[in-house]
């Protein structure tokens, strides 16, 4: 078996960066990236031989953890039956139906094959319902790669600290209005200077600055600005669904969005990705209607079955435990740093933490820049050789699953602990 190292050099011979998506390469903690043998449960196995406990867990799908015996087998079973039709099958319409009794706010749904898929889709449908262009869009929030989302994103285009990116035509871009997270007066003023918004996107809890809880009357000063000027609320939940409830961030907070989007979680590790809401919007979505979307691998058999296996064992899992368990490692993991004089501050919901380096809340994007990138960068290599993979960016979050056992927990702990600062 080839090392990491020599599959990376002969990986950026072939792909840009050597990686199939930016972050993964981990160039902004100044790291090369570990190529992955395997993964089970809340471990990774390298192809050097080493083991991992895993707080990336996919940038969030592996909520089960990694290789879910009934997810997989699963899976298995559905290949055996055909990998695609380029027809419906009955697996689509249990996943339909699923996502439609698990998440509030969806009324109707279509599969799709990413999140940025999702997201693309929904503003899409956005501009076609009320007939405007522009889209608000958060400082620090990620949304996909979709041009009309570029602009001032979090995750990848914020670890590189790229503005927005070229080949974005200035006209996309024009449409694309940006505000602080948790922010409303900046929501309300840009929907003073314009009668021609189309939808506001929102993270319901931003993950992709690192994790941003929103501010008591956000969600719901959100609501009400779109409700009155005409615009729809587009909750994306690629990460939050499922994630940080079973019903997602929608049914933590008591808002009820116009469309939501999904991922991640929903495929339980296959490429997944979801778009739904209010039943008279997604009418609108050809056959039916009259706004375009289509996806050759859309509702694949193989993925629809992970994806539904995955939400089946979720349906009946502790979110309540898993989220205290998660508090309670976060916690002591942000008191160990602190015990050695460093700057933390802890952002954490459900099975979700971020550690921040910093002595100021983090509620917004400007916050969470105030992080000493290159001590995450320090801890984030101490860590993992210490046998713990963190995120490769300050700027992403930590996922618990499942799968985390106390072992994996303390482990973490003390290898913190040995972590000179
Ligand atoms: P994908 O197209 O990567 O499936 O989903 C895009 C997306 C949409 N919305 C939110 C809130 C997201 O977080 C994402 C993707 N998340 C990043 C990590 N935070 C994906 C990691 C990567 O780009 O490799």
């Amino acid at each position: 078996m080839p090392t990491s190292a020599e599959l990376f050099a002969k990986a950026r011979t072939l792909i840009p960066g050597g990686v199939n998506s930016p972050v993964r390469a981990c160039k902004s903690v100044g790291r090369d990236p570990l190529f992955i043998a395997r993964a089970a449960g809340s471990k990774l196995f390298t192809v050097d031989g080493d083991e991992l406990v895993d707080f990336v867990m996919s940038w969030g799908p592996m909520l089960l953890g990694h290789a879910h015996p009934g997810v997989t087998e699963t899976a298995r079973t559905a290949m055996l039956k055909g990998a695609s039709y380029g027809a419906p099958c009955p697996a689509e319409v249990a996943m339909a139906e699923a996502v439609v009794a698990a998440v509030p706010g969806i009324e109707m749904v279509r599969m799709v094959n990413s999140g940025t898929e999702a997201t693309m889709s929904a503003l899409r449908l956005a501009r076609g319902v009320t007939g405007k262009s522009a889209v608000v869009k958060f400082e620090g929030c990620y949304h996909g790669h979709g041009d009309a989302f570029l602009a001032a994103a979090g995750s990848g285009v914020a670890t590189f600290g790229i503005p927005g990116t070229p080949g974005v035509p200035e006209d996309t871009v024009r449409h694309t209005l940006t505000a602080p997270y948790n922010d409303l007066d900046a929501v309300a003023a840009l929907f003073e200077a314009s009668g021609d918004i189309a939808a506001v996107i929102v993270e319901p809890v931003a993950g992709n600055m690192g994790l941003v809880l929103p501010a008591p009357g956000f969600l719901e000063g959100l609501r009400d600005l779109t409700a009155k000027h005409g615009a729809l609320l587009i909750f994306d939940e690629v990460i939050t669904g499922f994630r940080v409830a079973y019903g997602g961030a929608q049914s933590v907070f008591g808002i009820d969005p116009d469309l939501t989007c999904l991922g991640k979680i929903i495929g339980g590790g296959f490429p997944v990705g979801a778009y739904g809401g209010k039943r008279r919007f997604m009418q609108r979505i050809s056959p039916e209607g009259d706004i375009y979307q289509a996806g050759t691998l859309s509702g694949n058999p193989v993925a629809m079955a992970a994806g539904l296996a995955t939400l089946l064992a979720l349906s009946k899992a502790d979110y309540a435990g898993l989220a205290a368990r998660t508090q309670s490692f976060a916690i002591a993991l942000a008191d160990i740093l602190r015990a050695k004089g460093l700057p933390v501050t802890l952002n954490h919901i459900a099975s979700i933490l971020t550690l921040f380096f910093t002595d100021q809340p983090v509620t917004d994007f400007a916050s969470a820049k105030t992080s000493d990138s290159a001590l995450y960068a320090r801890f984030y290599g101490h860590m993992r050789a210490h046998g713990v993979n963190l995120a490769p960016s300050g700027f992403e979050c930590a996922f618990t699953s499942f799968a985390h056992t106390d072992a994996d927990l303390d482990k973490t702990l003390a290898a913190a602990r040995s972590f000179a600062g």
